[in-house]
């Protein structure tokens, strides 16, 4: 069975303006989109053409790898990100005050990964041995490489701000940190790691 792009969970103008329409049309209808094609590709024949995506990422190497990973990583991007997207609340505040010491703190962390990955990549707030941290990885890899359960994260490739924010990065994290944050998405990503 092959591969396929989710769709995005909200109007490709939804997080405008921080992310543009445009944005949106290139870096959920080109990009994944292209993630999407070439892994069918790549898998069409093998066995990896019936195991999930996740058990590929863990698996696979190179181009399956990078492909398949880039397919989920994008959509777990898309799905933390969303105007009014709630507010911290419950055991995940208390995870936060525990290894942070407040919320803004987290954020803090969060914009130093996202700003010092140098190259394309991504920066995480995951679960990792039952407690909460903030990571930065390159190009496709991604958390469950790693023995950690993500929880939220920020794509820091160039395409993903070029359109909107050209080379300022720090000012794409910055907006999407102040305003995009689904921390509803969170909660439950939080909730759902803490029962495994
Ligand atoms: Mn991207």
């Amino acid at each position: 069975m092959a591969f396929s792009l989710p769709p995005l969970p909200y109007a490709k103008d939804a997080l405008a303006p921080y992310i543009s329409e445009e944005t949106l049309e290139y870096h959920y209808g080109k990009h994944h989109q292209a993630y999407v094609n070439n892994l069918n590709k790549l898998v069409d024949g093998t066995a990896d053409a019936e195991r999930s995506l996740e058990e590929i990422i863990v698996n696979a190497d190179g181009g399956v790898f990078n492909n398949a990973a880039q397919v989920w990583n994008h959509t777990f991007y898309w799905e933390g990100l969303k105007p009014n997207g709630g507010v911290p609340e419950g055991a995940l505040v208390d995870a936060i005050d525990r290894d942070f010491g407040s919320v803004d703190a987290l954020k803090q962390a969060l914009t130093e990964a996202a700003t010092t990955q140098f190259g394309s990549g991504w920066a995480w707030l995951v679960v990792d041995g039952g407690s909460l941290a903030v990571t930065k990885t390159g190009n496709a890899d991604m958390p469950l490489r790693h023995d950690q359960k993500p929880l939220w994260t920020i794509d820091v490739w160039e395409h993903a701000y070029y359109i909107d924010y050209r080379n300022a990065r720090p000012e794409y994290i910055q907006k999407v940190l102040d305003n995009l944050m689904n921390w509803d998405f969170i909660i439950d990503n939080y909730a759902r790691a803490m029962r495994l």
